[in-house]
């Protein structure tokens, strides 16, 4: 397998955290000695996110920085990461340590397996440092998910996902990448009826390590249901 890899990053207001992580993750690209980019798509974060990432990463080909000038959109910085992409393999991951570098090579050890691999805060092995409500809310989301969409992924709603580029090519990304983290529902529907495999693999969610939440939960709750009740009856 070539080892060629493509690790999206969507940031709003990450300055805190940013160049800690890209930090970590090409200390990780090094140790597996991949053939990998990282791709920063910012919305133009107030905060200065895109102005630390060129400061500190100015002469490293390994990362490449996208900044966006008109409606921000979680969903469409992947999508427009995604489009972005020349590696073999997508990977798509928060830039605020929610999602841990270090579990990269766990998840890229599955990908010969499953067309798409997803990190799952809800199998054996996986959880949430000090979220309890958060927790249990997205996991009853979940369970409501599996009801709508007849899937049977755990964590539908985890972000943390690799994937083959040929094969989200291959999908409309217009229609998916849009909206806040509701794209990895339409994602996971899409999936389904591809017929991908999927594989879950445990992951656990240490708090963010600085900057403030951009989830608003009953806000996105609904946002959520919407988008899964749409999946079901439009995509
Ligand atoms: N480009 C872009 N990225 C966004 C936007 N909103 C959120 N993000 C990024 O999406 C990822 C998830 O957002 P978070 O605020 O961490 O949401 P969360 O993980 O549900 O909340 P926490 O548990 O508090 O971390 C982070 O990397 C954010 O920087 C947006 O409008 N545009
Ligand atoms: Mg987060």
């Amino acid at each position: 397998m070539k080892e060629s890899l493509s690790i999206i990053l969507p940031t709003y207001n990450e300055r805190e955290t940013i160049c800690r992580l890209i930090q970590k993750i090409l200390e990780v690209i090094s140790s597996m000695k991949w053939d990998a980019q990282v791709i920063v798509v910012d919305d133009s974060s107030p905060d200065g996110t895109a102005q630390t990432i060129k400061k500190t990463f100015y002469e490293n080909p390994a990362v490449q920085l996208i900044v966006r000038k008109n409606n921000p959109s979680l969903g469409a910085s992947v999508g427009e990461g995604i489009r972005a992409a020349s590696k073999d393999y997508v990977l798509i991951m928060d830039a605020d340590f929610n999602h841990s570098p270090s579990d990269i090579p766990r998840l890229w050890s599955c990908i010969e397996r499953a067309t798409l691999v997803n990190g799952s805060r809800f199998v054996r092995g996986g959880g949430m440092e000090k979220a309890r409500l958060r927790y249990l809310g997205s996991r009853v989301f979940n369970l409501i998910c599996r009801v709508i969409l007849g899937l049977h992924v755990t964590d539908i709603l985890s972000g943390f996902l690799l994937v083959r580029r040929k094969d989200l090519l291959s999908l409309d990304l217009n229609k998916i990448f849009v909206g806040y983290g509701d794209f990895s529902i339409r994602l996971h529907y899409a999936a389904k009826k591809k017929k991908w495999s999927v594989v879950e693999i445990p992951v656990h969610y240490p708090q963010r390590f600085g900057g403030r939440s951009k989830t608003r939960f009953c806000k996105h709750a609904c946002q959520y249901l919407g988008a899964a009740l749409k999946a079901r009856l439009f995509l």
